[in-house]
């Protein structure tokens, strides 16, 4: 049985469907068996620009919309990322023993920063390194991500073990991926080759957990399709089309060939039309649940406070193991 595990999501903006289909929806059942750690990745956030009311106000939605996906504080630590200082500090010591060469290799970060060239800030290539000192503060067994994430996290494995190697013997075991096949990347509404994003410009490429349902009909009606009828072969070939059927297929819990099932032969538009049923039987109440919190600001506060304390006793404990293993100053 996995003993711990932990995951999170940058308040860099609404969440959406892509978030909740490859990331929240798999820590929900994982309360049952593992003691779980979901925290607010604003500290990720700052790697670009952000505005700080906004952010500030992200962060609190962000933990709203946990909760109304059925996280529960209860059972699960919630804290923002920049509140347990833990994390800079061995983001830094890592930074120290990381080669810059691994860095550059990393895909995010030849994305994010080609729009911005010479400008693109530092942090935008720790990043990883940053995301690695996240995880292994905790030492979880697996921890659920997109499959974007994937190769952040493989070089978490290589930083822990580059570590390890540093201080002769096996502290940090490696922390395995989980991802399920189908949530693994849920693709844009406009372009069924691009991820959906919170910072795409296009708000009609993604589902908001916070739509309407006239919002969800309006963006799924418009969402980019095919001339060509639905046919079971070569959907790979059928970005799109793949994208709505995946999307629906996670929804109800069927399989890929139950869902095409019913619209062999067909256009798009029943296919559409259910995805908008059962978009709006999951979405709209958990965007009515987000409201309903984000109007407490006092008992969004107390439960990342209540996160925030119960983090820093286990972070902190592994930064000062990490500090004596490298000969930092660790008072006696
Ligand atoms: N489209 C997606 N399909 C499946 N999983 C996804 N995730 C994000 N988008 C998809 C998963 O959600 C978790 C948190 O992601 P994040 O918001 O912290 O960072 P991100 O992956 O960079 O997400 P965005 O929406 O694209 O944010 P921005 O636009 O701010 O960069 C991760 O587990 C991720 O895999």
């Amino acid at each position: 049985m996995t003993r711990r595990i932990l995951s999170g999501i940058q308040p860099t903006g609404n969440l959406h469907l892509g978030n909740y289909l490859g990331a929240i929806q798999q820590w929900v059942p994982l309360q049952q068996v593992a003691e779980c750690i979901f925290f607010i990745v604003d500290s990720h956030a700052i790697t670009v620009p952000q505005d700080p009311k906004q952010l500030q106000a992200n962060i609190r939605r962000t933990a709203a919309t946990y909760l109304a996906c059925g996280i529960d504080p209860e059972r699960s630590i919630i804290f923002a990322q920049s509140s347990v200082p833990a994390h800079a500090e061995l983001a830094w010591i890592f930074n120290c023993i990381t080669p810059l060469g691994w860095l550059q290799r990393m895909t995010q970060f030849k994305e994010k920063s080609a729009s911005q060239k010479e400008g693109a800030c530092l942090g935008l290539l720790a990043y990883p390194v940053l995301q690695a000192a996240d995880i292994l503060l905790y030492h979880p067994q697996a921890v659920p991500v997109g499959e974007d994430q994937k190769q952040h996290l493989e070089l978490t494995r290589d930083i822990a073990l580059l570590f390890n190697r540093l201080v002769g013997h096996d502290y940090f075991a490696l922390p395995e991926p989980l991802i399920t096949a189908q949530g693994a990347r849920i693709m844009s509404l406009r372009d069924g080759t691009k991820k959906m994003s919170k910072s795409d410009s296009s708000e009609a490429s993604r589902i908001e957990l916070t739509d309407t349902a006239d919002a969800i009909a309006h963006k799924v009606r418009r969402a980019k399709s095919d001339a060509d009828l639905i046919h079971a072969e070569h959907i790979e070939n059928r970005p799109e089309l793949a994208n709505l059927l995946a999307i629906l297929a996670l929804l109800t819990g069927q399989t890929l060939d139950q869902t095409i099932e019913p619209y062999i032969g067909k256009g798009f538009s029943a296919l559409k039309e259910a995805l908008i049923e059962a978009l709006v039987s999951i979405i709209i109440p958990i965007g009515e649940k987000t409201e309903a919190l984000q109007q407490d600001a006092a008992y969004l506060d107390a439960i990342l406070i209540k996160g925030q304390k119960a983090a820093n006793v286990i972070a902190h404990a592994t930064l000062m193991d990490v500090k004596e293993r490298m000969g930092l100053w660790v008072k006696p």
